[in-house]
């Protein structure tokens, strides 16, 4: 078992004591246009944005600061200097509109908003419609008030608050297979757990590795890889604000990168493009956020000698809990149980089954799901572990085997998209009468949203339409989540009792 302190904080393990143990000249964080901060740069920065929170913004331990900034060295210091000061970071992903910023803000009530200059105006209608209170600080814009400008003009010392290990430092909200968010909460010491458990045990970086990660980090696994595990290896990580996977590749071979972490499918785009050969200087790589597979793992393995450790995490326990490198990968499977966790396979009455046999994964281990003030946490820890959203099946190794997402999750290329809130999307375009949305199996992205449409009567379904309601979905929720493929049917197939049969839109789409 994990032993903490009683009084830690995060930030104090993750910065101060790596300035105090590996000196303050260390490359901590780049970025493509060849800026580097060191981990000196980065103490003093983090400590300056603590200075404006608690001197200028009356930030007082426990208060909630909404975090809303691409991967740059200025996030890694606003987020750095919210745990400094006691307070908890509510990260959110920038693609977020104001209506699904909105129940987020109403269940995390953050006094304070970090937000990125470019993307303000979803927060600032949240203020306006919901959340009066709200002080909205810009990062980059430049002004006066800017969250950087007023950091300048702080000394950059700051002793950190003495947080509890079990003290919350971190909300992280999840879209939930309804689309309502929910919001794992997570403590100092959960923080450090991660790099006890998967970091140490089975990404194990070295003081000379850069890392490169495609995921922001408002999505754990994007945390963990660039900021988490390489701070505490006294590592660096190369931040890249926006990337598409031929960049990725582009990036690893241009900047030196030494461990990559990106989803299947740009894994999938970079071998199709030819661009596999960038990777060849990498000495690891993780792929997580969906399940690679099999034939994507061999070709990376047979054309550049790269064996890509495979792990499946959750938002709700921060991080990888089932994942195998080097000589303990079986091509196939996900890997074993990490380091710290217990795992099985439950059937649908909770009851554990034996090997061979299909059924829910469920874990246990340092960190576990907390969900906020919601009656979804009952369906999620159950007798003790913690049932995730997929089917697996395990081998008398104690190998585990991806089969399918048990619920209305969509997963494409990494991301979460919840189907029921990409129809109510697409229920309010004038012109739909209903619609489902299904996963439907892709080669590059593993499944992509699939909408079968029923329109109303008049209205003629053709391409100008289907881009009609793409562009209608975008203008709602995040972009990523519209649907690519758009079917217009005459009528939708119910049971007798006039419930929607996903199933067989479901059966349609594999064929
Ligand atoms: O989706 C995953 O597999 C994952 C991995 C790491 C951290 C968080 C998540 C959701």
């Amino acid at each position: 078992e994990l032993q903490y302190p009683d009084r830690l904080n995060a930030a104090t393990a993750l910065i101060d004591d790596q300035v105090a143990r590996l000196g303050a000249d260390r490359a901590a964080l780049r970025t493509p246009d060849g800026t580097t901060w060191t981990y000196g740069d980065l103490l003093r920065r983090a400590n300056q944005v603590a200075q404006v929170l608690v001197e200028d913004l009356g930030v007082v331990p426990g208060n909630r600061v909404l975090l809303r900034a691409p991967n740059a060295p200025w996030t890694v210091a606003a987020w750095l200097g919210i745990l400094k000061a006691g307070g908890i970071v509510t990260a959110t992903f920038a693609a977020l509109r104001a209506g699904e910023l909105a129940p987020v803000v109403a269940k995390c009530r953050p006094s304070v908003a970090l937000v990125d200059h470019r993307s303000l105006a979803d927060v600032v209608e949240v203020r306006e419609t919901s959340a009066p209170d709200l002080r909205v600080v810009s990062i980059g814009s430049g002004d006066a008030d800017d969250l950087v400008t007023l950091a300048s003009g702080k000394s950059g010392e700051f002793t950190n608050v003495e947080t509890a290990a079990d003290d919350v430092a971190l909300f992280g909200p999840t879209s939930g297979s309804t689309g309502v968010p929910k919001i794992t909460t997570h403590f100092h010491r959960d923080i450090l757990s991660i790099d006890n458990t998967f970091g140490r045990n089975v990404l194990r970086l070295q003081p000379d590795d850069v890392v490169a990660c495609s995921a922001p980090f408002a999505f754990t696994f994007g945390l963990g890889m660039l900021v988490v595990f390489p701070l505490l290896a006294g590592a660096s990580s190369l931040l890249a604000e926006q990337v598409t996977p031929d960049g990725l590749a582009d990036l690893v071979a241009e900047h030196g990168v030494t461990v990559l972490a990106t989803a299947p499918t740009a894994y999938k785009r970079i071998i199709a493009v030819g661009k596999a050969g960038q990777l060849a200087g990498l000495r690891s790589a993780v792929s997580a956020g969906e399940h690679i597979s099999e034939q994507t793992w061999r070709q990376l393995r047979d054309e550049i000698g790269l064996a890509v450790i495979d792990g499946i995490g959750a938002t709700e326990l921060l991080h990888i809990f089932i994942s195998a490198a080097g000589a303990d990968i079986r091509p196939g499977a996900t890997g074993k149980a990490v380091p710290g966790y217990r795992a099985t396979i439950l059937d649908d009455d909770g009851a554990e089954v034996p090997p061979g046999v299909e059924g829910r994964l469920a874990v246990i281990g340092p960190v576990g799901c907390r969900y906020l003030d919601d009656e979804r946490q009952l369906d999620y820890v159950v007798g003790g572990w913690n049932v995730t959203g997929d089917t697996f099946v395990r081998d008398e190794d104690g190998y585990f085997y991806y089969r399918a997402r048990t619920d209305n999750m969509i997963v494409s290329s990494g991301y979460n998209i919840a189907a029921p809130e990409v129809e109510a999307a697409i229920d309010r375009h004038p012109d739909v009468a209903e619609c489902a949305v299904v996963a439907r199996p892709d080669a590059e992205r593993g499944t992509v949203v699939c909408a079968f449409v029923v329109l109303k009567d008049g209205v003629t379904g053709d391409a100008a339409k289907a881009k009609d309601i793409q562009d209608f979905v975008k203008q709602q929720i995040a972009p990523y989540k519209y649907p690519r493929d758009v079917r217009f049917t005459e009528s939708l197939p119910r049971n007798t009792s006039g419930k929607l049969q996903h199933y067989q839109l479901r059966r349609q789409v594999q064929a």
